[in-house]
C-alpha cells in the first residue's frame, strides 16, 4: 500500500532560510520517492497564482489559503506539496492545517531564524528598502510576524546549516511513518 499525501509548510521571516531548506528537500523527495513533488515558494506563487494581491493582512491570509488549498489538492492525491511562504498570520495557517490534515499529513516548520539575522544576510535588499522606508509594511520591519504556537518542528538557522535543517525534518518524517 502506497503512503499518505503529506504538506511541509515553511513558515518565517524573508531571508529565514524557507526556500533554501524547500529545495533541498525538492531534491531529495525527487530521488528518493516515486511519489509527485510541488515546491510552492512564497515569490513563484506571488508572481503566478496571486499576482493581483497586495502585503495586507486580508490579500495575506488570501495568498496562504490559496497557497492551502493547492497543497490539499496534493495531499489528497497521494504527493508531497512543500510550501514556502512567509505566512505571518495564524488565522490563515490554522485554516490550512484543518483543511490539509483531513486529507494526509501536515507538519508546519517555523524557521525562527531571528529578524536580525535575516536582516543582516538581506540577500535580495528587501530589508534595506524596509529601513530607508522605500517599501512599506515589510514583515518584521513595519508589519507584524505571529508565530506559530504549536509548529511540529521549530529550526533557527542561525545555529545550523540548511543540510542539518533538512536532516532534522527528514528524521521527523521517518518517525511519523511519512516516507
Ligand atoms: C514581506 C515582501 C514584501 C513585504 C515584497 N513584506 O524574500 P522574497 O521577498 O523574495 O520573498 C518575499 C515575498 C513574500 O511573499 P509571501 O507570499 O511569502 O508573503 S505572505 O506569506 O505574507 O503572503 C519578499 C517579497 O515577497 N516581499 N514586499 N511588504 N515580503
Amino acid at each position: 500500500r502506497s503512503k499518505q499525501g503529506f504538506t511541509i509548510f515553511l513558515t518565517g521571516y524573508s531571508g529565514s532560510g524557507k526556500s533554501t531548506i524547500a529545495k533541498v528537500l525538492l531534491v531529495k523527495f525527487m530521488e528518493m520517492c516515486d511519489r509527485p513533488v510541488t515546491l510552492l515558494d512564497g515569490d513563484i506563487v506571488r508572481k503566478n497564482l496571486s499576482s493581483e494581491l497586495s502585503f495586507s493582512r486580508e490579500h495575506r491570509n488570501l495568498n496562504i489559503t490559496r497557497i492551502g488549498f493547492v497543497a490539499s489538492e496534493i495531499t489528497k492525491n497521494g504527493g508531497i506539496a512543500l510550501c514556502a511562504p512567509i505566512a505571518p498570520y495564524e488565522e490563515s495557517r490554522q485554516a490550512n492545517r484543518e483543511l490539509i490534515s483531513s486529507y494526509g499529513g501536515y507538519i508546519e516548520v517555523y524557521v525562527a531564524t531571528p529578524l536580525e539575522v535575516c536582516e543582516m544576510r538581506d540577500r535580495k535588499g528587501l530589508y534595506a528598502k524596509a529601513r530607508a522606508g522605500k517599501v512599506k509594511g515589510v514583515t518584521g520591519i513595519t508589519d507584524p510576524y505571529i508565530p506559530p504556537s504549536n509548529p511540529e518542528l521549530t529550526i533557527d538557522t542561525s545555529d545550523i546549516t540548511p543540510m542539518e535543517a533538512v536532516q532534522e525534518i527528514m528524521l521527523y518524517l521517518e518517525e511519523q511513518g511519512y516516507i
